[in-house]
C-alpha cells in the first residue's frame, strides 16, 4: 500500500566522500587521546560508514583548554566586530558553494531526504549564518542614567567558553543555531555532537577554518553522552552551556552544571505539540498542514505536531483525508527523487516508535493506517495515522517522535485550550482556522514557545524558538539568543572629583 517502490529510480545522490573523521581541536584533525573510535551508520541499511574517534573527558579537558586558550589569549574577542563578521558571511558562502555534498554527507549519515536536506536544512543553516554576521557588529551596550553623579554604562561582553550539546534530527540547523549567535558575540566553543550524526559538522567546521577561523574558537568532538557529553557540561572551565535533545537529558546536564561550577544552561527539549483545526477551516488544506506538521523529517521534530486535534463538526472528513494522505506519503531511499520520507535514525528510536503504535493499539485508539516497519532493512517505519485518541493515552502524552499522528476530537474553543495547555510540554502549537478571532484568542490562550497560525515548522533565523514549561529554557535564534552569549558588566565612574 505504501509507494515504496512506485519512487523515480533516478538516485540523486552527488558524489559524496568522508574525509573527517577525527576530533577537530585546536585547528588540528587528531585522534582520540585514547586512540578509541565508534562506528557511524547509514540508517538506511543500518551498515557501518565511517569509524569516528570517540571522546571522553580527556578529550573535552583538551578541546575546553584550546579553547579558554583562544579566548584569553587568542585573537578572536579581541577582533574587530566586522572582522569576526566577515569571517561568518565567508563561511555562509563556502558552506553555499558545497551545499550538494552537504546535503549528500546529511542524508547519508541521517536518512532524511537529499531532496530536504538540500532544499531546506541548508538554506536554514547558509541564512542564520549570515543573519548572526550581521549582528556582530551591532551588539552593543547602553549608557544608564542612574542617580547621583555617575556615568554608568554597560557593556556587552563575550560569556567565554561555550560547551554546546547538539541532537541527531537536524545535526546542521542544530549546530547553526548554537554555534551563529556563540560567535557573533565573540565567543569560543566546544561542541559535542550526537553520536548517531558527527559527520557534516566536522565538515563544516574545516569550512570554518579555511574561511580565516583562528584555531581554538570552535571545537568539535564527537562521542557518546554519558562520557563526553557529560564531561563537557560538568567541565569547571566552561563558562555556559547550551543543550539541545530529550527532557531526561536536559535535566541531568542541568544538574551537573549545578554540581560543578553553575555554569548558565539554555535547554531546548522535547514536545508534544498541539495542532488544532477549527471547524471553520477548509479541510483539504487541513489536512495537507496538519500532516506536514507530523511527518515532517520522519516525524522526529521536537516541535511536531503530534497532536491533531479537530473540530467534530469536520472531525470524519478530516479522518478519511487524513489517513488518504498518510497512504499516499512516498517512502523510500532519500537519496531517490520525490521521496518523501527516509527510515528514522537508529535502532532504538525505530524501535522505541513501533512500541508507542503497540501501546496506541492495545490502548484502544482506532489505527486508520500504517502500524508496522516498512521492509525488512534499514529503520523504515510506515506512515501511521490514529483516530479516536484519547488525552489519557501514553500516545497523546509522550514523545514518539516518529511518523505517527494521533488525531484527538473537540466541540469547543474552551475545551481545547484547556486539553491542549494539559501537557509537561509547551514548544510549540499550530491553530488552523480562517477567523481571526478565534486566531487570536488561541495564540494568547495556548502555553507553547511559538504558535503557528495557518502555518507550520516556519524556522526563520529571526523568529526565536524555544519553549514553556518543560520544553525548555530560553530561546534561541533572533535578538534573543544572543543574551545566552553576553554577559552584561555595569561600569560606573564618578562624574566629578570623588570627594575621598
Ligand atoms: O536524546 P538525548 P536521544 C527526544 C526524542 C527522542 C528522545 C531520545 O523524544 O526519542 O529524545 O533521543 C547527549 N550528558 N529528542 O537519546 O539523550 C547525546 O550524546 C550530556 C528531542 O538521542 O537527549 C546527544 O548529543 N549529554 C530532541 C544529545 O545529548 C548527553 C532531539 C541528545 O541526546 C548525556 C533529540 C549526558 N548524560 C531527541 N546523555 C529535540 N529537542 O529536538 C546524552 N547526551
Amino acid at each position: 500500500r505504501f509507494s515504496t517502490a512506485a519512487v523515480a529510480e533516478d538516485l540523486i545522490t552527488p558524489p559524496v566522500q568522508i574525509s573527517y573523521t577525527q576530533h577537530l581541536i585546536n585547528g588540528q584533525f587528531v585522534d582520540a587521546a585514547s586512540g578509541k573510535k565508534f562506528p557511524t551508520h547509514d540508517p538506511r541499511t543500518g551498515e557501518v560508514i565511517a569509524h569516528v574517534a570517540e571522546g571522553d573527558a580527556e578529550d573535552i579537558n583538551r578541546a575546553v583548554a584550546a579553547a579558554r586558550k583562544a579566548f584569553d589569549e587568542g585573537p578572536w574577542p579581541r577582533m574587530t566586530a566586522y572582522e569576526r563578521s566577515r569571517i561568518l558571511m565567508r563561511f555562509a558562502d563556502l558552506v553555499e558553494k558545497h551545499s550538494d555534498e552537504i546535503a549528500a554527507l546529511e542524508t547519508w549519515n541521517n536518512g532524511k531526504p537529499y531532496e530536504q536536506a538540500a532544499t531546506a536544512e541548508l538554506p536554514l543553516f547558509v541564512r542564520l549564518f549570515y543573519y548572526y554576521a550581521g549582528w556582530a557588529d551591532k551588539i552593543h551596550g547602553l549608557t544608564v542614567p542612574a542617580d547621583g553623579d555617575y556615568h554608568v554604562q554597560t557593556l556587552h561582553e563575550p560569556i567565554g567558553v561555550a560547551g554546546q550539546i547538539i541532537p541527531w534530527n537536524f545535526p546542521l540547523v542544530m549546530f547553526a543555531w548554537k554555534v551563529g549567535p556563540a560567535l557573533a558575540c565573540g565567543n569560543t566553543i566546544v561542541l559535542k555532537t550526537a553520536e548517531q550524526t558527527p559527520l557534516t559538522a566536522l565538515y563544516v567546521a574545516k569550512l570554518f577554518h579555511e574561511a580565516g577561523l583562528p584555531p581554538g574558537v570552535l571545537n568539535i568532538v564527537s562521542g557518546y553522552g554519558p562520557t563526553a557529553g557529560a564531561a563537557l557540561a560538568s567541565h569547571m572551565d566552561v563558562d555556559k552551556l547550551a543543550f539541545t535533545g530529550s527532557t531526561a537529558t536536559g535535566k541531568i546536564v542541568l544538574e551537573l552544571s549545578a554540581k560543578s561550577n553553575l555554569k548558565p544552561v539554555t535547554l531546548e527539549l522535547g514536545g508534544k505539540s498541539p495542532f488544532i483545526v477549527c471547524e471553520d477551516a477548509d479541510v483539504d488544506k487541513a489536512v495537507e498542514l496538519a500532516h506536514f506538521a507530523l511527518f515532517f523529517n520522519q516525524g522526529q521534530c521536537c516541535c511536531a505536531g503530534s497532536r491533531t486535534f479537530v473540530h467534530e463538526r469536520i472531525y470524519d472528513e478530516f479522518i478519511e483525508k487524513a489517513k488518504a494522505r498518510a497512504l499516499r506519503r512516498v517512502v523510500g531511499d532519500p537519496f531517490k527523487k520525490g521521496v518523501e520520507q527516509g527510515p528514522q535514525i537508529d535502532p532504538e528510536q525505530f524501535e522505541k516508535i513501533l512500541r508507542y503504535i503497540r501501546s496506541g493499539i492495545q490502548s484502544n485508539a482506532t489505527l486508520e493506517c500504517g502500524g508496522d516497519r516498512l521492509g525488512s532493512k534499514g529503520y523504515f517505519v510506515q506512515p501511521t495515522v490514529f483516530s479516536n485518541v484519547q488525552d489519557d493515552m501514553l500516545i497523546a502524552q509522550d514523545e514518539i517522535f516518529g511518523p505517527v499522528q494521533s488525531i484527538l476530537k473537540f466541540k469547543d474553543t474552551d475545551e481545547v485550550i484547556r486539553r491542549a495547555n494539559s501537557t509537561r510540554y509547551g514548544l510549540a502549537a499550530g491553530v488552523f482556522t480562517s477567523s481571526l478571532d478565534t486566531a487570536n484568542t488561541l495564540s494568547r490562550a495556548l502555553r507553547a514557545g511559538t504558535v503557528w497560525v495557518n502555518c507550520f515548522d516556519v524556522f526563520d533565523a529571526a523568529i526565536p524558538f524555544g519553549g514553556y514549561k518543560m520544553s525548555g529554557i530560553g530561546r534561541e535564534k533572533g535578538i534573543y539568543s544572543l543574551h545566552n552569549y553576553l554577559q552584561v558588566k555595569a561600569v560606573v565612574t564618578p562624574l566629578k572629583k570623588a570627594a575621598w
